[in-house]
């Protein structure tokens, strides 16, 4: 079988419990709107896991939300309601093999599931540091390679602290670290805070290294959410807002993902993001910011 899993760590660790249940011969990691492109071919023979459902595969297993099928949906594979598409996996395959998985599982599921303590975005290590290395070069093939690296890495044994003692992950994990230093840095120099909203205006940065969406909590822990404009990209002429309670936070009941909707983006109640055009960027995130800041003060 051929196996089309997610970039992160949730897609990576499908393949790892996959590999140990069925034939996998190859496996593509990819991203969920190539599968909603239709541009693969996807056969009886093809696994996908962590992302959106195609009927011509031959197995599919997921846990988004947005993916969730028809209740008398006929399928090969499973999806559930759980924190992580590796979590379904598992607990499908009722196979003892997996076993030697189940702790480096719950791993999985805290992060795949946004539960990162707040040292952790500072400070990353352990699971949360190897999820950080999986997505880092900008050339794809790169990152292919290194995840299958991975995946055998965590085969062989479900240590943490072994894996990132290899040669290979330890240099991204050191890289990993350098890069949220500069982004921890960018994220200080242009956030302020409105009202009880940290405002991250990045739209005059060149590009953003690569960080966490957590860290900002912990440079402007008085937050209740977050609001930020990305540098402009590919697509000219608009700006992509995010916005996020924090988590860490007093528990704000702000829907953000109605929010966003409104704004014809998405989400869920906790994040969300919308594109924007450019011109009105800066309106629409104060009017958001607003919306935040006079929901929290009526209650
Ligand atoms: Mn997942």
């Amino acid at each position: 079988m051929r196996l089309y899993t997610h970039t992160d760590l949730d897609g990576v660790f499908c393949a790892v419990l996959l590999s140990e249940i069925e034939e996998i011969d190859e496996i593509n990691f990819i991203d969920p709107a190539t599968v909603q492109s239709g541009k693969i071919p996807f056969t009886k023979f093809d696994i996908i896991a962590d992302l959106p459902y195609d009927r011509r595969c031959g197995m599919w297993f997921d846990h988004h939300e947005s993916s969730k099928p028809k209740p008398n949906a006929k399928f090969e594979g499973a999806w559930a309601d759980k924190p992580s598409a590796a979590r379904v996996i598992y607990d499908w395959a009722e196979n003892p093999y997996l076993e030697k998985y189940a702790s480096a599982l719950e791993e999985v599921d805290r992060i795949d599931s946004g539960q990162v303590p707040l040292e952790q975005a500072r400070r990353p290590t352990g699971w949360f540091l190897l999820s950080n290395t999986l997505e880092m070069s900008p050339d794809k093939k790169e990152d292919d390679e290194f995840r299958l690296h991975v995946i055998s890495l965590l085969r062989k044994n479900q240590d943490i602290d072994a894996v990132l003692s290899d040669a290979k992950v330890a240099v991204r994990a050191a890289k990993v670290e350098q890069e949220l230093e500069r982004f921890a840095q960018l994220m200080r120099e242009n956030t302020r805070m409105v009202g009880r909203v940290a405002f991250s205006d990045l739209r005059k940065l060149e590009g953003l290294p690569r960080g966490n969406n957590y860290l900002i909590y912990s440079l402007f822990p008085e937050a209740i959410a977050s609001v930020r404009l990305m540098p402009e990209r590919e697509q000219k002429g608009m700006v992509k807002l995010s916005v996020g309670h924090n988590i860490y936070g007093k528990k704000s009941s702000f829907d953000v993902g109605a929010a966003m909707r409104k704004l014809g983006g998405g989400g869920h109640r906790a994040v969300g993001g919308a594109d924007v055009k450019a011109e009105e960027a800066e309106k629409v995130a104060m009017k958001i910011m607003q919306e935040i800041n006079d929901w929290e003060k009526e209650k």
